[in-house]
């Protein structure tokens, strides 16, 4: 299979003031498509043309990081347009918001200790929601890498590289990370994910 970029699943203008217009346009049309097209190209003439997204991923970790590092921020962008939604936060869908307060303590606890995983992560990379041996965990990785290449699969990602909040937040990551906590989050996309991990 080759790469190809979605359009966002919502109007540009649909987060705001969250996220803005210029930080999608420039995010989503520039930043992802360029994982996209360099994904691309690299893949050309390797053992992994022909394999799942995830398989590459997975596949290439490791062992050719010019391909690790496209495809894993291109599977990571693909979910993080959709872990995001007009009016998000809010609401937990049950059966998840029971395993958050089993296994991280409570809602509240939950969304403390990811906030302080994407304020923590030094540098670009990805905070996460990850669901590994039947348990969440609360998880930080550095670049394009994300849960899948550590056995886990991730329910919720938030993209802590410069692009992602520069534009609308400049140096603020931590009011980034709050707002997307409280107004992005799009629970029943992850409430799928952890359906599908089960
Ligand atoms: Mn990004």
């Amino acid at each position: 299979m080759s790469f190809t970029l979605p359009d966002l699943p919502y109007a540009y203008d649909a987060l705001g003031p969250y996220m803005s217009r210029e930080t999608l346009e420039y995010h989503h049309d520039k930043h992802h498509l360029a994982y996209v097209n360099n994904g691309n190209n690299l893949l050309k003439g390797t053992e992994f043309e022909g394999k799942s997204l995830e398989e590459i991923v997975k596949g290439s970790y490791g062992k050719n990081a010019g391909l690790f590092n496209n495809a894993g921020q291109h599977y990571n962008h693909l979910h993080f347009w959709n872990w995001m939604k007009p009016n998000g936060g809010g609401a937990i869908p049950g059966e998840l918001e029971k395993k958050i307060i089993e296994d991280l303590g409570s809602v509240e606890k939950f969304k403390e200790d990811f906030v302080a995983a994407g304020v923590g992560q030094f540098g670009s990379g990805w905070a996460w929601l990850t669901f590994k041996d039947g348990k969440l965990s609360i998880t930080k990785t550095p670049n394009g890498e994300n849960p899948l290449v550590h056995g886990g699969v991730p329910l919720l990602g938030v993209d802590v590289w410069e692009h992602s909040y520069y534009i609308d937040y400049r140096n603020r990551r931590p009011d980034y990370l709050k707002a997307f906590v409280d107004h992005l989050v799009n629970w029943d996309y992850v409430a799928e994910l952890y359906s599908k991990a089960l």
